[in-house]
């Protein structure tokens, strides 16, 4: 089923919503991913949300894959992070002045996260990678980045750079606006590619600040990293006295309580955070090694600073989300509901015989219409986008809101239950066949 075919009765409020916003912000959203580019179609205005279900405002029910991108593991309108809200609001929303709330959140943080032993709250998660990079060239003295083709940092200039022509090319913008000054200290290489890294460093490694990552990617899809790579990664960091960044702004209490560079054995100079840690409100943050940290002003030099950053409002919500994580941990009730629709998926899929590969890291999972394995951006490129478009669809018409691009993670949360799943399962069947 193409988008242009979907039941516009059933949508008649987005559809005349969308309209509207078209007239009044660019494409008619304030974050891109969100305007259904990549499937076409009109994106539905939300009106509520509750537990694992998205309504919109045609008073459509939908099971919900998206979680605003990552920050609902715990579902919707939590009865604790909803009570934390209404207690903080009782005493306002912004002070400009520091809180304990805001040491709490960092004490957690710390607690959970082993390499970080400082971090600074700030509002979102481009904030946080924007902010570990500036200190990274500040504490080395160093001017060159290394990241990797298919990982998504934020919108930070140095980050939006397309790949050169080889490993050791330096980058070039990929978004107007983006100088090639801000570009051409930024190296672009194949993620699990040791080769690349090894070139990169042998080419420019006494000049190269930090290398940046996605520990578990999911901005093309979820990617796990190799153990060869994650080995390369801290080895060659570790020699040439590069800081290794972990960007767990999406993977940070998600696939485990202390991230996913637990899970897999990163050992990052520096983590940002995003997402979870704030519950579903603005928060980002970023920390590590304490002697690094201490150089961020006011007791180092490297300049940040945020007018909302460690919002009593966001702490609440992310202090009452890390607090369920750390009492309740529903990390085995999350892997025991993802595998059972990854499963499920790729029974669909190859019910259909449609070509396909499942990747599932916890409760981050991709369904690619490729045939796998998918290792770097250069397969996960090759996806039958058409087909993912049409599948999606599909499944919106069966009442499950997938993530709206072939190239992003769904993810289950904690409130979601094995009828969902099972639900979204026969759902999948027939959008599978439909998609064909
Ligand atoms: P924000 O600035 O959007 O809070 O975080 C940027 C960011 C940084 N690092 C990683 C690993 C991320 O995944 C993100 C943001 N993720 C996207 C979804 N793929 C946010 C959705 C959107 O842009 O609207």
């Amino acid at each position: 089923m193409s988008a242009s075919n979907v039941d516009s009765t059933a949508r008649a409020r987005s559809i005349a919503a969308f309209e509207r916003a078209q007239r009044l912000m660019p494409g008619g959203v304030n974050s891109p991913a969100r305007a259904f580019g990549a499937v076409g179609g009109t994106p539905l205005f939300i009106d509520r949300a509750d537990g694992a279900y998205l309504f919109d405002i045609d008073g459509n029910r939908y099971i919900d894959y998206i979680g605003s991108w990552g920050p609902m593991i715990l579902g919707h309108r939590h009865p604790e992070v909803i009570a934390a809200l209404e207690r903080a609001i009782a005493h306002g929303t912004s002070y400009g002045a520091p809180t304990e709330a805001e040491s709490e959140l960092a004490e957690r943080i710390i607690d959970a996260v082993p390499s970080v032993e400082m971090v600074r709250l700030v509002s979102s998660g481009t904030e946080a990678t924007m902010s570990a990079i500036r200190l990274a060239r500040g504490c080395t003295g160093r001017d060159l980045l290394v990241k990797f083709a298919g990982n998504y940092h934020g919108h930070v200039d140095s980050l939006l750079v397309a790949a050169g022509s080889s490993a050791a090319t330096l980058g070039a913008p990929n978004s107007p606006g983006v100088t090639v000054g801000a570009s051409r200290d930024t190296l672009v290489l194949q993620y699990n590619s040791s080769e690349d890294l090894e070139q990169a460093f042998a080419q420019h490694g006494d000049k190269i600040a930090a290398v940046i990552l996605e520990p578990v990617v999911g901005n093309m899809g979820v990617v796990a990293p190799t153990r060869e790579f994650v080995s390369a990664v801290n080895r060659l960091t570790k020699r040439y006295d590069a800081l290794l960044i972990c960007d767990e702004v999406m993977t940070g209490f998600r696939l485990a309580f202390g991230g996913a560079q637990s899970v897999f054995g990163f050992e990052p100079d520096l983590t940002t955070l995003g997402k979870i840690v704030g519950g579903g409100l603005p928060v980002g943050a970023y920390g590590g090694r304490a002697e690094l940290m201490k150089q961020v002003l006011p007791s180092g030099k490297v300049f940040q600073a945020g007018t909302l950053s460690g919002n009593p409002l966001a702490t609440a919500a992310g202090n009452a989300t890390l607090r369920v994580l750390k009492e309740q941990p529903p990390y085995d009730w999350l892997e025991f509901l993802s595998a059972r629709l990854a499963n499920g998926l790729k029974h669909a899929a190859e019910k259909a015989g449609a070509p396909h590969s499942i990747a599932r890291v916890g409760s981050m999972l991709t369904l690619f219409f490729h045939p796998g394995p998918i290792h770097s951006w250069r397969e996960a490129s090759q996806c039958d986008t058409a087909r993912f478009a049409r599948y999606f669809w599909a499944l919106m018409e069966r009442g499950v809101y997938m993530p709206c691009s072939q190239f992003e993670a769904l993810f289950v949360s904690a409130a979601h239950t094995e009828a969902d799943i099972d639900a979204t399962i026969a759902a999948a069947e027939e959008a599978m066949r439909l998609a064909s």
